[in-house]
Parts: structure tokens; C-alpha cells; sequence
């Protein structure tokens, strides 16, 4: 018996590849100001600004590589798939390693880190590592409607309602490397545990929504992960 797997992941996942989290005393938030740089105030306010921090995470992002725990993942989804079982992989992170691990069935909720859209046209779009204000879009041509193709603070995440169905009838959830401070994706695991889901949180620490969880496996995501696939794949 395999059932339906939804799988959300936070930053916690890429630390071991050398992309910073968030609200960890060495993250991000700690050196720069999410709400002179993560906010769409922020962006019509200073866009050069904004431009220059998401610039210099692309290019730490290009030499990123995934880790043994998105290549578990991604063996977890063939495997899963094959027996039958349904599966979603939902990420908030904005990099693209579940992808170069071999992710398929997966859903950006923040937004991607190597895309832009254009507040002209709509368009979304591969971005250079320099994006600028004076940047013109590929597709309709004008300068300065161009901005990272992120979800920031105040706005809606993507596809909310693929992952609000996945929620409602899985049989698993398993949250990864997030502190569950951000909303809507703090609120998946209490969905899921309304539809009888069994409910996992895999993380180096303990978070404000641990007590939901059925089951916690503690350790870094890189050796935590590929142990608890294992598990599981054993078990259906
Ligand atoms: C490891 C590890 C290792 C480390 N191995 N583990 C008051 C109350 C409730 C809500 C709100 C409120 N005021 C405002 C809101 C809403 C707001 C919100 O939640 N704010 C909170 C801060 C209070 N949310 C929004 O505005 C969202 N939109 C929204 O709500 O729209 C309305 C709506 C409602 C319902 C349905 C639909 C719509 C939008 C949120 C956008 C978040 N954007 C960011 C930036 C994205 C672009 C970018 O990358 O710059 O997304 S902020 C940042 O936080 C980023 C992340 O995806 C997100 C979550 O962070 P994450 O991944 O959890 O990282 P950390 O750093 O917090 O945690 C890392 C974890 O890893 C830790 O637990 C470590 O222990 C662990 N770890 N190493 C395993 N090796």
C-alpha cells in the first residue's frame, strides 16, 4: 500500500550545498533586511537594490549542487510513482536543485530564483545573472518591467490550489529543513493532519510546528532524508 505523498521543502534542504537559510543565526535575514529586499514595496521603492541582492544569490546558485538528501527525493518519486502511489514534492526554496537531482513532480510555491517576469508583458523568462533596471525584456522590448520571479512577502504563492487538493487527500506529509514560520506553507502540515495524513518533520531542530507531527527524525537533511526514504520504501 503506498497512498498519496505530499513532500514540502524549506531552506534547511540546500544548506548543505551552500545556500544560506533564512532565520538561522547565520542566515540571511540575519545580514540583510527582508523588508527593504523581499517585499513588492521594497521593489517599487529601490529595484536596483532588490536587483543587486537577487543578482549575487543567482550567481551562488550557479555553483550550487544538490545533495544526497534532493537525490533521495527524487528516488522516492520514481519509486513511489511506480508503486502506484500518487506524489508532490512542494518546495518554497527559489533554487533549483530537486530539479537537477531529477525532481519531476514538483511546485515552486516561492517562485524560481534563475527566472524573471516581465510586469509588462507577463511573460516568464529565463534571467541573466546580471538583471538590472535597464535590462529590456526579451519579448516585448521595454526597459525597467523586469523583476525576479519570486514569491516575496505580501504576495500570493503559486499554484496554491494544486497543492491545497494534494493536502486534502494525502496519506503523508513530511516537511524538511523549514521553520515553519512562514505562512501558508506553516499552516500545510495542520491540512494535512485534518485529512488523517501521518505527519514527519525532518530537521536539525525543533520548530514552532514540531508538536503536530507524528514523527520527528533529527539530523542533517543530507544524512536524516536518504535514511527515512530508505524506511519508508522499505515499508509499502
Ligand atoms: C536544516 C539544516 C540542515 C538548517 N538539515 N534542516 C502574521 C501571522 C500569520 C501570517 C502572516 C502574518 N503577517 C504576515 C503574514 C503572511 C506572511 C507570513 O507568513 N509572515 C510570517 C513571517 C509571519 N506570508 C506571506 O506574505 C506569504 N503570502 C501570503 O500569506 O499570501 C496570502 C495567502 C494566504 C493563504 C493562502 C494563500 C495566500 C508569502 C510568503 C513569501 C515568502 N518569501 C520568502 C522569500 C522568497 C524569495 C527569496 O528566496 O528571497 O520565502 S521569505 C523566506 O522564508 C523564503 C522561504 O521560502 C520562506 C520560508 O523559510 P524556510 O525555508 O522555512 O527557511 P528558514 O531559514 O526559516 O528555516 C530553515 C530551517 O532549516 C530551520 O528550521 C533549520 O533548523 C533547518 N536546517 N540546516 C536539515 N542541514
Amino acid at each position: 500500500m503506498t497512498g498519496s505523498l505530499v513532500i514540502l521543502t524549506g531552506a534547511g534542504i540546500s544548506a548543505e550545498s551552500g545556500l544560506g537559510t533564512f532565520r538561522d543565526p547565520d542566515g540571511l535575514w540575519a545580514k540583510f533586511d527582508w523588508q527593504a529586499l523581499a517585499t513588492p514595496e521594497a521593489f517599487a521603492a529601490q529595484p536596483g537594490r532588490v536587483h543587486e541582492f537577487y543578482n549575487a544569490r543567482r550567481g551562488n546558485l550557479a555553483a550550487a549542487r544538490p545533495h544526497a538528501a534532493h537525490e533521495a527525493l527524487a528516488r522516492l518519486e520514481r519509486d513511489w510513482l511506480a508503486r502506484g502511489g500518487d506524489f508532490l514534492l512542494v518546495t518554497q526554496n527559489v533554487d533549483d536543485l530537486h530539479e537537477q537531482a531529477g525532481s519531476q513532480r514538483l511546485i515552486h510555491m516561492h517562485g524560481e530564483l534563475k527566472k524573471m517576469r516581465c510586469l509588462g508583458c507577463h511573460s516568464v523568462m529565463e534571467a541573466p545573472l546580471g538583471l538590472g533596471t535597464d535590462t529590456a525584456c526579451p519579448r516585448c522590448s521595454q526597459p525597467g518591467f523586469l523583476r525576479p520571479n519570486v514569491v516575496w512577502f505580501g504576495e500570493i504563492p503559486l499554484e496554491m490550489d494544486v497543492i491545497f487538493q494534494a493536502l486534502e487527500t494525502c496519506t503523508h506529509f513530511a516537511a524538511i529543513g523549514t521553520s515553519g514560520t512562514v505562512y501558508p506553507a506553516a499552516g500545510f502540515s495542520q491540512v494535512a493532519g485534518q485529512a488523517g495524513a501521518r505527519l514527519t518533520e525532518i530537521n536539525l531542530a525543533e520548530t514552532e510546528t514540531s508538536p503536530q507531527f507524528h514523527e520527528r527524525v533529527s539530523g542533517p537533511a543530507s544524512e536524516a532524508v536518504p535514511r527515512w526514504v530508505e524506511r519508508i520504501l522499505a515499508q509499502t
